[in-house]
């Protein structure tokens, strides 16, 4: 793994203690001393995580209105609602690192900051809602729950609720799949060619391999991460082989196999082209969804206005009574 020296070195009898206190396996809290590369690693990878909660809710948001039964609307609704929770719950985990939401969004929405490369591409089928809880849930509950004993505890904490309910939203997408895999030709067909489509983006969640991993080295040696991108993503492969032949669908890989167990699936090589084209603004929705939250905050200003002058006024009062 490559490392990058970008911040000054902090003091070293400082950093021995704060290794020391990982080691024995403590919980960092906001008011402990913290060396400056663990704060500015945890702030990029927390707002990362943060906008892709908040940018993951377009892709599914856009078939609110087209789900076919009240039933699914409402566990749609449900599930986009709780991606925003997990995003306003993990702005507020990152400004504990004393860093300002604002800031954060400003970066969004310039498009400086980075979220997941799976929201950058578009949901052409009602399939493709089902297929996004069972694999991009599912992807985001096998890094998320080792990151609920990240040694950085208000994002360990927040992700114990996240993943509580990230298990909901995998079990919904599941059950979407196996309905439509058990459904007429025209329905199968449909989930299968979501299954095709999502199955490499969702791989790629896991982040580049562990050679070309810059970020690795530091958030392992600080137990920010328990496990590699590479590991999780073996983890991932190996307990969602299984359920795809549960329910009758294929994985798009000629080079899936198992091992003798029966339990170890190894897999084809991974298009990190893509990945990086993705990650670099070139995806085939990255345009359209910066322009959504652009237009949202736009849309929202006269919200925050109003507050502030809601908020101007209750202070004018306060100070005219004193
Ligand atoms: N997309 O050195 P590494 C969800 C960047 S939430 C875009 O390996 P690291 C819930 C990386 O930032 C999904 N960029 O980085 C949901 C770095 O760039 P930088 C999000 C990526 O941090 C479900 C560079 O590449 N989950 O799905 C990606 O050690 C359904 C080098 O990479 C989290 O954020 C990528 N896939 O490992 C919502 C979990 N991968 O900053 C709605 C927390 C890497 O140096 C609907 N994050 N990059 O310029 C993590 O676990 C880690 O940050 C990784 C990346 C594993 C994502």
């Amino acid at each position: 793994m490559v490392t990058k020296p970008d911040v000054p070195a902090d003091d070293p009898v400082k950093v021995a203690e704060f290794e020391a206190r990982i080691a024995n396996g403590e919980s960092i809290e906001p008011k402990d001393w913290m060396p400056e590369r663990y704060r500015k690693q945890l702030i990029r990878m927390m707002s990362q995580h943060a906008h892709s909660e908040i940018v993951g809710m377009l892709p599914e948001g856009n078939w609110i209105t087209r789900a076919p039964s009240l039933r699914r609307k409402l566990s749609l609704i449900a599930k986009v609602q709780d991606e925003a929770g997990h995003g306003l719950y993990i702005y507020c985990g990152t400004e504990t690192l004393g860093v300002d939401r604002h800031e954060l969004v400003t970066q969004l929405l310039n498009g400086t900051a980075k979220y997941s490369s799976i929201f950058n591409y578009p949901t052409l089928s009602w399939a493709d809602i089902g297929v996004i809880g069972w694999f991009v849930d599912g992807a985001a509950i096998v890094n998320q729950t080792v990151l609920a004993k990240a040694s950085y505890g208000p994002y360990a904490r927040a992700m114990i609720r996240v993943c509580k309910e990230e298990n909901f939203h995998k079990r919904q997408g599941y059950e979407i799949c196996s309905v439509l895999a058990s459904g007429t030709p025209a329905q199968k067909a449909m989930v299968q060619d979501a299954v095709n489509r999502w199955w490499w983006p969702s791989l790629m969640m896991f982040g580049p391999s562990d050679k070309d991993s810059p970020n690795s080295a530091d958030l392992l040696r600080w137990k920010i991460k328990r496990f590699s991108n590479d590991e999780l993503r073996q983890r991932f492969v190996n307990l969602t082989v299984p359920q795809a032949m549960a329910i009758g669908l294929t994985l798009p890989d000629p080079d899936l196999r198992s091992d003798e167990s029966g339990r170890e699936w190894s897999f084809g090589e991974i298009d990190w082209t893509e990945f990086f084209e993705v990650v670099a603004g070139n995806g085939p929705c990255n345009k359209d969804r910066l322009a959504a939250r652009n237009a949202a905050q736009n849309e929202g200003a006269w919200v925050r206005d109003a507050a502030e002058a809601f908020a101007a006024k209750h202070r004018e009062r306060v100070a005219g009574a004193a």
